[in-house]
């Protein structure tokens, strides 16, 4: 935030990055991410090929491309540009970079540094005796891999962590290997992200994905972006809300924090706007609540419908809540039975405030509420999206044009990785499915639930699970704890990764350790002499064929699907599975997921058609499949949350520069931050309050019921517009200061969104 401002409470919001969202500097930033890379050229070409109907799918984001009849122009990002590049780098790790340094060294090194020193090229094992990693054979390195599973007492006592990039096939193979192997320890990135989404949806409208297309975004009249920063996270889905603003939709953001992209974008493939430079305002109304606050801010704009439908009655969907939905009257009382005194309290909005945002959901007919982080890793996540759908219900916003719920996804295939299968807890149906498909061949799905992230780290720690292997991710830096989550894979007697760039997880090692290295996405997969064609999910349920076309980094690398296929071999040498004909020809196991699950029906045939196919979405339908057959109301009442006496709350968020542990570069450009990471943005009043300063230094401890001390130190204090008793950080960094005890009630994700914390003056 800029000098001069306000310090009252009613700030005044001074822009911190003077240019709108995207436009030139988003072009200007791709050029100069590909040239630090040195990938401009192969950068450049693989560019061409991302998110066409013949090429790769964005390994960026889960927003979907436009799909059929639209896939003409051009359809990229500076962030898909910057993971691109990062995957098309020339940079290698060679065994010569490995032999220069011990992993204690490497430990002492930034993840920013790790993940500038280019892609791994050859598997390797780690000798303890050296302290280095050292080249091993593929062979030999599965030989190994799997007799160390074949030695454990029990199939639970290996966990298999995904992370949300890998494809259809490969997660299928993975979550059938691991369940041929007899165990459900299935722990994801989706555990730490939109879990709570999953949970909140399956309970009230039976399933647990968005509801929406991209077509329901041009008829929409109003869409809701509720903890969400789409400017740095979904910047295609910028495009969306730009095109809607512009035929009069009414967007209304809720977020704690000021982001720039909710606030003016310029699509920086619209060239007339380039050269006027006008950008579109987007944001119609943008309210700010207090860190956790958005169920007061769902509850109040109910109580408001509430009210104006006691004079004019069609205010609310009488037809729809009779004949769809169970719950209203109780779910209601509830609402009705809230104060305005506690709803005011707890958001921090003033009831003007919700009343111009309930305003809006009346006056438009069709809904659309978007949603993120900003609410799925908060106290009461599950609850406060169910406050929501209530919100939505009412309305009769689920199931029909222009209207619906749409949690938008992260990683660009974890939606997918859900559909097949990699889940701990997974629907008696699916295993019932496997079984049906590959009982055959000896296949018998093991029917105890496994352990989710939380789980599996503790159960690391206290060494009830022993062999830890990981398609993808860094499960070290992105988990809660981390001092005890590393402790967790310490004591592991196997860690295992199948991976493209080097990461912490490598270097915090079990007993034995290995790096498997896997072809990216852009890159072509020739198997059994054929190139092979892999799919992807997005958020909006639509599946579709991605096939590399890249030179692969080094001759070296296996595609995700051969490697597990090769795991799978070496640890169950009597499986009747045909692991090997499946490596080799991906189409063989897509025939088989095509006769285990009815929306795949001719999943071979489907792809072919440019964008893809859509996998249908039961709650889009009004079919509701809930216990009973209708959508449910939910009547939880208001939490009343607090932090201790002089602790904020904190936040802990991506830069503009990040995608989730992996670390471009040092700037946040539209927050104004540049060149540091370890910055903690606070209210003015909150820095004068402590006897700081803008620019102070800061050590930040957690205040958490278990009373352990946990501690990230020196932090710079931002000037931001923030509400009182609010802060942000970027994570990894804060990590240390998220208690592995601390998670969301049901879907036990990572309070990431909700950490009270001291900060001191260091
Ligand atoms: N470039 C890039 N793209 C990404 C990623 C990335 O790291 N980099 N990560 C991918 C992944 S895995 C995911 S899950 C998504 C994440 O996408 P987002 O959910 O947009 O990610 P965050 O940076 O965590 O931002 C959360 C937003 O929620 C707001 N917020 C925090 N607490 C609250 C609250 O209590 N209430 C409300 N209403 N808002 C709140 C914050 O101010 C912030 O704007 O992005 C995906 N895309
Ligand atoms: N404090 C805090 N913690 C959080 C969050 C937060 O907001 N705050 N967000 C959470 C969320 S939403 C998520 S999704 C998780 C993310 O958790 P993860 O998914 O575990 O972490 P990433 O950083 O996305 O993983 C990056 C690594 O994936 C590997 N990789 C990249 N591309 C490929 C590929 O094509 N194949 C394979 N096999 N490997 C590849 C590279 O080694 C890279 O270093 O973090 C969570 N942690
Ligand atoms: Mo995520």
């Amino acid at each position: 935030m800029k000098k001069g401002i306000e310090k009252s409470e009613e700030t005044v919001f001074v822009n911190p990055y003077e240019a709108p969202a995207a436009g030139r500097g988003a072009l200007l930033y791709s050029a100069k991410t590909l040239l630090h890379e040195k990938a401009l050229i192969t950068g450049a070409q693989a560019l061409r090929h991302m998110n066409q109907p013949d090429g790769f799918d964005c390994p960026g984001c889960a927003w979907p491309e436009p799909g059929a009849g639209h896939v003409s122009h051009f359809e990229f990002c500076e962030n898909g540009v910057k993971a691109i590049a990062a995957e098309t780098t020339t940079k290698r790790v060679t065994r010569e970079f490995f032999a220069q340094h011990t992993v204690s060294e490497l430990l002492t090194k930034e993840g920013y540094w790790l993940e500038q020193q280019g892609r791994l090229v050859e598997p390797m094992r780690y000798d303890r005796a050296t302290d280095k990693y050292v080249p091993i054979s593929w062979d030999e390195l599965f030989k190994r891999l799997g007799a160390s599973l074949r030695a454990l007492s029990h199939p639970d006592e290996a966990v298999f962590y995904t992370s949300g990039r890998t494809s259809n096939e490969a997660a299928f193979l993975y979550q059938l290997f691991g369940r041929t192997f007899g165990t459900n320890n299935f722990p994801d990135c989706s555990n730490m992200c939109h879990e709570s989404s999953g949970v909140a949806l399956n309970e009230t409208v039976g399933v647990g994905k968005g509801t929406v297309t991209l077509e329901d975004f041009e008829k929409a009249d109003a869409i809701f972006v509720v903890g969400q920063n789409p400017g740095t996270n979904h910047p295609r889905m910028l495009g969306e809300l730009q095109r809607a603003a512009k035929r009069g939709c009414q967007i209304v953001v809720i977020n704690p924090l000021r982001e720039k992209g909710l606030l003016e974008f310029l699509h920086p493939q619209d060239a007339l706007a380039m050269v006027t430079g006008r950008a579109t305002s987007m944001s119609t109304l943008y309210l700010q609540p207090k860190v956790g606050g958005d169920f007061a801010v769902f509850t109040g704009m109910m109580k408001i419908v509430l009210a104006r439908a006691e004079i004019d009655s069609s205010l609310i969907d009488s037809k729809f809540i009779a004949d769809h939905t169970v719950g209203f009257d109780e779910a209601m009382a509830q609402v009705r039975a809230t104060s305005w005194a506690d709803i005011l309290d707890q958001s921090g909005l003033t009831r003007a405030q919700i009343e111009m945002a309930a305003d809006v959901y009346l006056k438009s007919k069709g809904v659309i509420a978007c949603w993120a982080m900003g609410i799925t890793q908060t106290k009461h996540a599950v609850a406060t999206i169910q406050q929501l759908v209530n919100l939505m219900l009412l309305r009769g916003n689920v199931g029909r044009p222009g209207a619906g719920l749409c949690p938008v996804r992260g990683h660009s295939n974890v939606q997918g990785d859900r559909t097949m299968g990699i889940y701990e807890k997974p629907a008696p149906a699916f295993l019932d499915g496997l079984d049906r498909v590959f009982g055959a061949e000896g296949f018998v799905a093991p029917r105890k639930n496994g352990y989710d992230v939380v789980e599996a780290i503790e159960a690391m720690h206290k060494r009830r699970a022993k062999v830890f292997i990981a398609m993808g991710g860094n499960f070290a830096a992105a988990t809660p704890d981390s001092d005890v989550t590393e402790e967790a894979l310490r004591r592991c007697t196997v860690t295992a990764h199948v991976t493209t760039k080097l990461n912490r997880s490598h270097l915090v090692t079990g007993e034995e350790a290995y790096i498997l290295p896997c072809l990216g996405r852009s890159e072509r997969d020739i198997r059994g002499g054929t190139p092979q064609k892999v799919t992807v999910e997005d958020s909006m349920s639509m599946v579709h064929a991605s096939e590399g076309r890249k030179t692969p980094a080094s001759p070296e690398l296996m595609s995700e699907p051969a490697i597990v296929c090769a795991v799978a071999r070496a640890a169950l040498p009597d499986s009747k599975l045909p692991w090997e004909a499946w490596a080799d020809d991906y189409s063989q196991l897509r025939d088989r997921i095509a006769e285990m699950m009815p929306a795949f029906k001719d999943f071979n045939e489907r792809i072919k058609t440019p964008g893809g196919f859509y996998l249908g979405n039961t709650a889009a339908e009004r079919k509701w499949s809930v216990v009973g057959g209708k959508a449910r109301f939910t009547d939880a009442p208001l939490p009343m949350l607090s932090v201790p006496e002089g602790a904020l709350r904190l936040m802990t968020l991506r830069s503009h520069d990040q995608y989730n542990t992996t670390i471009y570069g040092l700037d946040d450009r539209y927050r104004g931050v540049y060149n540091e990471r370890r910055v903690i943005f606070m209210h003015p009043l909150d820095i004068a309050e402590r006897g700081l300063e803008s620019g102070s230094r800061v050590d930040l401890t957690s205040v958490w019921e278990d009373g352990a001390r946990r501690e990230a130190k020196d932090f710079k204090v931002i000037e931001y517009d923030i509400p009182r008793g609010c802060s942000a950080s970027y994570f990894p960094e804060t990590n240390v200061l998220v208690p592995l005890n601390a998670f969301t009630a049901r879907s036990q994700t990572p309070l990431s969104k909700w950490i009270p914390v001291r900060v001191k003056a260091r």
